[in-house]
């Protein structure tokens, strides 16, 4: 019985450790174009303005292409914030403003069983992108990354009330729960604009001009 056990035990193991080793779906980078000059290279938490043109893998259909589609310019988003598919978060990072990619995204990055208008569901595409410009972030993805403790994208007020902590500590101030209490509830008034109780990574990376 005891062998048994063991045996049981360690399949078990077996089972998890390479369960949690499951390869995480990736993104196909190819670099098209790399500029001689690049002063700095895309990341987290920067806006990118791109250019593009989506393609279905299976039949080579043109989807979308910025160029022609719409108002015919390029687009700004946030690089790593979910604004995207999640192949392009992936996908446009360490990139040279005038540079061009090639990315191949599988169904799971880009828009899954699901699908999405003219992209049928499970569909590898294809993207052909530039990148036009890069600009800091209205807030920067460090500080968001900081604030979130569990990296759940979300901020909670004990986070929020953590964090205010450590900055009072920081700059030489005594904690104070009441304070901090309060400036959390006047911080969650202005930011979670859909009263969920959190602050996403979305709320907190946009606009409010006044901050
Ligand atoms: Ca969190
Ligand atoms: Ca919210």
């Amino acid at each position: 019985m005891i062998p048994e056990l063991w045996t049981c035990i360690f399949s078990l193991f077996f089972f998890y450790v390479h369960g949690a080793k499951l390869p995480e779906p990736e993104v196909k980078i190819e670099v098209s174009y790399k500029p001689f000059l690049c002063h700095r290279k895309s990341k987290y938490g920067d806006m990118l303005l791109v250019h593009y043109e989506g393609f279905l893998e299976s039949n080579g259909t043109m989807f979308h292409s910025s160029r022609h589609n719409g108002d015919k310019n390029p687009i700004w988003f946030t690089l790593g914030i979910r604004e995207v598919i999640r192949g392009w978060d992936k996908g446009l990072q360490g990139m040279c403003t005038g540079e061009k990619r090639k990315l191949t995204i599988p169904p799971a990055l880009a828009y899954g069983k699901e699908g999405k208008g003219k992209i049928p569901p499970e569909s590898t595409l294809i993207f052909d992108m530039e990148l036009v410009e890069i600009r800091n972030g209205p807030r920067s993805h460090e500080s968001f990354q900081e604030m979130d403790l569990n990296d759940d994208w979300k901020l909670s007020k004990l986070e929020v009330k953590e964090y205010l902590r450590k900055e009072f500590e920081r700059h030489g101030y005594p904690p104070n729960d009441t304070h901090h209490e309060a400036m959390a509830e006047d911080i969650f008034q202005k930011e979670d604009e859909d009263n969920d109780g959190y602050i996403s990574a979305r709320e907190f990376t946009y606009k409010h001009d006044e901050l």
